[in-house]
């Protein structure tokens, strides 16, 4: 590390995971970091506002922490190991699919906890600055300066430095100035579908209501729920549904008619009134997909996690995908000893198809949850997909396998998902060619001699397995 680069100035806005994880990423290499955020210490709050109470961990983000030795201390030592899938179906009754091989699995994690351990790690460091209740309001970004509005004081404060690095979320400042410079691509779209957080708390001895390692899920086509332990032995429950059957539940009769049609096991592990209550004291959240390009200005900013690339939630992606990004950001500053002028473009280059990739990926499964859940031909590929992978580990790698439990980039998991697909197609038309082949030779057989049949089959054999 050259002298000079010791000295750089960063300028983290946002202090969420990706940028609390960023923040003890470039502690590590020496840098003076500020790290801006418009919440209070969340340490010190009693109830942080947010999306979603707790996460579902997988390869990406674990091995991000893993960069600053916090792998351990989050996802092993407090995550809840999530083996399966359970499936509840409408009357209540159950069954489970294991998400891989044995010992494979997600981990159920809490915002609150994560983001925490992430400051925790970060303040460690001597050369890291947290700046609370500091707002973001304006900025110069190819000349580093920034402008913010300390909440507290209520005063406006100006600040320069040598990289900004936008972690600040879906809704981003950072993004909003880069949107006013040349050649920068914007795109967003708010999905029809919006979410509610319920809870089941602990039974009477404080003990999980339901089966703990699994995600538990309920679908129903245009509504679905999906369930995650938390530490407490309580469950975080999130409700997805479109905005119009949310506005159409507007007495507890109807709230309770409908969970007794669709979500009828989940009555009593919520409890009637606490259902009520909790369901009319809240206001359901909207979701919001972002794509953007490029991710930098220059040689002076740059952006990471949802302020690049807001997915929706269907692939339990979001912050894998943003911790991530801190990751290969790392890995970048290694390979350009620290030189931003090369580290960011590429950041850019090289991110920017896997980003795209993960937010279509997230679209297309909240499609898929919606219109297939429960067709037959749906599960039979996915039976189809995980027996070929059983059968050919190394080769034959599912999507959401590859997605999930691989760091392979994400447009690749597309194009691998590309192949099988033809593979599959082709498999399904020439064993379906074959059925009606088969049956026109049984008519035949009644009007030829046997001797011409076998000499016959044998030249098409030789024909069809050819080309294959
Ligand atoms: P955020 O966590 O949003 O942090 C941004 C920070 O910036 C905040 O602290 C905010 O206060 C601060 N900030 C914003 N504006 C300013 C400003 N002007 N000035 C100063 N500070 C500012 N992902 C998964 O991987 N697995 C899951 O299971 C999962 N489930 C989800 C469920 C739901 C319902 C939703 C909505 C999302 C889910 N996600 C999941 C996605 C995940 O929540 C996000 O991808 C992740 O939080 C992104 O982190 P971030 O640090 O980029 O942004
Ligand atoms: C949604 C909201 C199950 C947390 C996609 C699976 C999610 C999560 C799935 C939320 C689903 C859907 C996968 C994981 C995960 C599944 C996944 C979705 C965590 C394809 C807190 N999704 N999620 N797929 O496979 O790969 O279990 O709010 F219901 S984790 Cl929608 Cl692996």
């Amino acid at each position: 590390m050259s002298k000079e680069s010791e000295k750089l100035h960063i300028a983290v806005v946002g202090g969420g995971l990706v940028g609390a994880l960023n923040a003890c990423y470039l502690a590590k290499r020496g840098f003076e970091v500020h790290v801006y955020d418009l919440r209070e210490d969340i340490r010190q709050l009693e109830h942080v506002p947010g999306r979603s109470i707790n996460l579902a961990m997988s390869v990406r983000g674990s091995t991000a922490l893993r960069g600053v030795g916090l792998e351990d201390a989050i996802v092993r030592d407090h995550g809840i190991p999530m083996e399966s899938r359970m499936i509840h179906r409408p009357d209540g009754s159950t069954y489970a699919i294991p998400y891989g091989k044995k010992g494979q699995c997600i981990y159920s994690v809490g915002r609150r906890f994560l983001n925490e351990a992430l400051i925790n790690a970060a303040e460690q460091y001597p050369n890291v600055h947290f700046h609370f209740h500091h707002k973001l309001v304006s900025a110069n970004l190819s000349k580093g300066q920034l402008t913010f509005e300390n909440l507290t004081s209520k005063e406006t404060q100006e600040t320069k430095t040598d990289l900004i690095l936008g972690c600040d979320g879906a809704y981003s400042t950072v993004r909003k100035q880069m949107m006013k410079m040349p050649m920068f691509n914007y795109s967003q779209t708010y999905i029809p579908t919006v979410y509610m957080e319920l809870c089941i708390p602990p039974d009477e001895k404080g003990n999980f209501k339901m089966p703990e390692n699994h995600l538990h899920i309920w679908p129903r086509g245009q509504f679905m729920m999906i369930a995650l332990p938390n530490q407490d032995k309580s469950w975080t429950v999130t409700l997805f549904m479109p905005q119009e059957i949310f506005d159409s539940l507007d007495t507890p009769s109807k709230l309770i008619d409908f969970f007794e049609i669709h979500y009828r096991d989940t009555i009593p592990l919520i409890g009637k009134e606490k259902l009520v209550k909790d369901f009319f004291a809240t206001k359901p959240s909207p979701m919001i997909s972002v794509k953007c390009s490029p991710y930098h200005v220059g040689s002076t900013c740059v952006i990471m996690g949802d302020a690049s690339h807001a997915i929706v939630p269907f692939y339990g992606q979001g912050m894998n995908a943003g911790l991530e990004d801190c990751f290969i950001f790392n890995q970048l500053l290694d390979k350009h000893d620290n030189d931003l002028g090369k580290v960011l473009p590429e950041f850019s280059q090289f991110r920017n198809p896997d980003a795209e990739a993960i937010c279509d990926l997230a679209m297309y499964n909240y499609i898929e949850m919606r219109d297939l859940v429960n067709h037959l031909s749906f599960r039979l590929r996915k039976k189809l997909d995980d027996g070929l992978h059983w059968l050919l580990p190394k080769r034959w790698v599912p999507l959401y396998t590859s997605v999930t439990f691989s760091r392979m980039r994400y447009h690749h998991c597309i194009q691998n998902k590309k192949w099988q697909d033809e593979v599959v197609s082709n498999a399904v038309r020439t064993i379906g060619g074959l059925g009606i082949l088969a049956a026109t030779y049984c008519l035949y057989t009644s009007w030829m001699p046997l001797k011409e049949v076998l000499k016959d089959y044998e030249s098409l054999l030789g024909n069809m397995v050819g080309p294959v």
